[in-house]
């Protein structure tokens, strides 16, 4: 039977190389977060950002955020437009390969919405950071993010407020 012979080396073979793309793709995969921290809330504050450093070794994006503090995590993007600082969702956080994006208080930032706790300066957040590449490889990262008082950093107008 060489015609069924054929085909089954033929599967053989397309399967061996998907295992060697999957796996080499996988371990090119590597971004890295420096420097994670959370701002701190005051009492009944129901949001606060999350803010890093991210690199990518190759090109990547940022398209998922979970975090046990928050009801709902959000990739957010902060502009000037005239005088007024805005605040927007961006589905997903482009991560070009690497260049350093950062994430801080007036840019980009992860928004942590609908606390289920105060956050104080000394605790620490775990955030859950998935990423996603051109070809469909995936990353997922886990953090500590240590929480820094509010005043930290310059605050950004808006925050906490434009979401409820
Ligand atoms: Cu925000």
């Amino acid at each position: 039977m060489p015609l069924h012979n054929r085909s089954h080396n033929r599967w053989h073979n397309r399967f061996f190389t998907l295992l060697l793309a999957c796996a080499s793709l996988s371990a090119q995969a590597q971004v890295s977060a420096q420097d994670p921290w959370v701002r701190a809330t005051v009492a009944q504050q129901k949001a606060t950002g999350a803010f890093m450093q991210l690199t990518s070794t190759q090109d990547m994006r940022l398209v998922q955020v979970q975090s046990p503090v928050a009801g709902l995590a959000e990739v957010h993007e902060m502009t000037l437009q005239g005088d007024i600082m805005k605040m927007r969702a961006i589905g997903e956080l482009a991560l070009p390969a690497h260049r350093s994006v950062v994430l801080r208080p007036g840019s980009y930032h992860i928004m942590l919405l609908d606390l289920k706790q105060p956050l104080s300066a000394g605790d620490s957040v775990p955030l859950t950071l998935h990423f996603e590449g051109q070809g469909g490889q995936r990353q997922t990262l886990q953090l500590q993010a240590p929480v820094r008082a509010l005043g930290a950093a310059p605050a950004s107008a808006g925050h906490g407020g434009q979401h409820h």
